[in-house]
């Protein structure tokens, strides 16, 4: 049977991976059982208690819950689960914060999702990349604060898929230009020392629940600005989701409890592992950005590997040794075909109980891979095969 046996080839070998893509994550084997369920044949337009349909008393009761634990575990107002994505959570908030508008973001080489710029010209807005400093990694605060003078954005979208170093939300938002936080990549790291951005000064923040928060694939919108979230909130239905996948709503809960309980815990284990494992491929030689900065205060770690042959052929010949991760642009780049770069991300073999040693460890199979693949991929493969257990869960 055609379906079954592309399933079976997929999880044999991405359970025999070393998955490093920082957008990625698995659930817990409780997530995983009440993921399959009724609410995936239904329909429930509209919010809990005010629907457009019959028979949605139990969606109801599950979409309350989902909402009333993010409020909990994020110490935050309100919570819009019902985006189907992070990139659906954008389009809700730059569609019911401005149609049409000026919208300013990190510039995509430097680290910015493509529906920062892509997306948000498809809405009608025009895009402005700020200026990066590499220097110390992160947004150029002179520069950012003169160009949002002179152009005068509706608002700024701080954030992004490649991200090191938190953005500076509070000078952004002092400066009075309401800040949107993409926390696609960062939202469980928000429960560890990475600083919230709706503390910080942000309007908004957006995410997805499955990348270093472990959930099913889904985006969510929290803030504690009333006036903001209501239009947001009245924007994702019926603007940009009809049907919300209501059945991945239980996983999410199930994500959040385990988060309540153990998300600060795997917070910190995740940045000292990307730490560890940027501190293991420098001593070995690679280029990891950001040195004087301490590489890292997120999941992720960047190289530039335009040494060894660029981030495309990196990225093709590690994954022929079973060790997956992705190409990348950094700051300087425009090719995203052939980016200087590749990206990292540890939060995936961190929540399968992984540490220092097996951080070390992972660094000199990427050194070997690069040269012999097919023999490293027997190593990666007896490796993984110890870490099939997922941690930080009730099971
Ligand atoms: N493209 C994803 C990432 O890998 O960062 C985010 O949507």
């Amino acid at each position: 049977m055609k379906v079954e046996e592309i399933i079976k080839k997929q999880e044999e070998w991405r359970s025999h991976s070393i998955n490093l893509i920082a957008s990625e994550n698995v659930m817990s084997d409780r997530a995983r059982r009440v993921y399959v369920n009724d609410f995936m044949h239904r329909y429930a337009e509209g919010k809990p208690g005010k629907r457009y349909y019959q028979g949605t008393r139990y969606a109801d009761e599950l979409e309350e819950y989902a909402t009333e634990l993010f409020k909990e575990v994020f110490g935050v107002k309100y919570a819009d689960v019902r985006p189907i994505s992070g990139v659906t959570a954008n389009f809700s908030t730059f569609f019911a914060l401005k149609r049409k508008g000026i919208l300013a973001h990190v510039g995509l080489s430097s680290g910015a999702h493509i529906s920062h710029e892509l997306g948000a010209q498809v809405l009608g807005f025009r895009t402005l990349s700020l200026p990066f400093d590499l220097e110390n990694w992160n947004v150029d605060v002179d520069g950012a604060l003169k160009l949002l003078e002179k152009n005068q954005p509706d608002f700024v979208v701080l954030g992004a898929s490649l991200y090191l170093f938190p953005h500076p939300v509070r000078e952004i938002s002092e400066s009075g230009v309401p800040v949107v936080h993409d926390s696609a990549h960062v939202l469980g790291l928000h429960l560890g020392e990475f600083p919230d951005p709706l503390k910080e000064g942000a309007t908004v923040l957006t995410a997805s629940t499955h990348k270093t928060f472990p959930g099913p694939q889904g985006g969510v919108v929290l803030s504690d600005d009333d006036g903001t979230f209501k239009k947001i909130y009245n924007t994702t239905f019926p603007y940009i989701v009809s049907n919300h996948h209501i059945h991945r709503l239980a996983s999410l809960a199930v994500t959040l409890e385990e988060m309540r309980r153990w998300g600060g815990e795997y917070a910190r284990a995740t940045v000292r592992n990307a730490k560890t494992l940027a501190e293991a491929l420098h001593a070995l030689g690679w280029k990891v950005v950001a040195e004087e900065r301490g590489f890292t205060e997120t999941h992720q770690v960047a190289v530039d590997v335009r040494d060894r042959g660029g981030g495309k052929h990196v990225a093709e010949t590690l994954e022929r040794a079973n060790i997956i991760l992705n190409k990348n642009m950094l700051p300087w780049d425009d090719n995203p075909k052939d980016p200087s770069g590749i990206r990292i991300g540890v939060q995936e073999m961190t929540r399968l109980g992984m540490g220092k040693g097996e951080m070390e460890y992972i660094a000199e199979l990427m050194d070997r891979a690069l040269k012999k693949p097919e023999e490293v991929k027997r190593e990666v493969i007896a490796f993984r095969s110890e870490y099939q257990c997922v941690r930080f869960s009730f099971d």
